[in-house]
């Protein structure tokens, strides 16, 4: 009875440790939009999880909702203040995952072709070098509490 307790827990384990919350595919979680207005410029964030055993890379994206996407990485100028790079793509290494996040990767929605309110949701393509798109319907929420507006600045102007 005790080696078959023993068994159980060894399996549950066993099955946790293999779960891991990691895909054996690429997949996207976590994903939202910053709220945003028309013509206005937004922001997509997410985690990407390349649970496969071999490399891939962020290659584009497209919504519904805006007039261009670009993939982009804020960071820090010497001055103290946040500049945005366009980046041709993100890589993907096998077996982690990467974090598109306030400040860092996001996904850039330029030219939004409506207003974006909590809530709402805009179909969202992402392309990959290696593999099939995959298409998220991202739910759309308010930025506030989350790094503030100007963050990655994306604010409207
Ligand atoms: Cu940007």
């Amino acid at each position: 009875m005790k080696k078959l307790l023993l068994m159980l827990i060894f399996v549950t384990l066993l099955v946790a440790a293999c779960g891991s919350n990691m895909p054996n595919e690429i997949a996207a979680k976590d994903f939202w939009v910053r709220s945003g207005t028309k013509e206005g410029n937004s922001a997509a964030y997410m985690l990407i999880q390349n649970g496969t055993s071999t490399d891939d890379e962020l290659v584009g994206a497209s919504s519904d909702a805006a007039q261009a996407v670009e993939i982009h990485l804020s960071q820090m100028k010497a001055d103290g203040t946040m500049e945005m790079i366009q980046q041709q793509s993100i890589a993907l290494p096998a077996g982690k995952s990467v974090e598109l996040k306030p400040g860092s990767y996001h996904i850039m929605l330029i030219g939004l072709t409506r207003d974006l309110k909590s809530g709402d949701e805009i179909t969202l393509t992402l392309k990959f070098k290696n593999r099939a798109d995959l298409t998220l319907t991202v739910p759309v929420k308010d930025a506030e509490g989350m790094g503030g507006g100007g963050m990655d600045g994306h604010q409207t102007p």
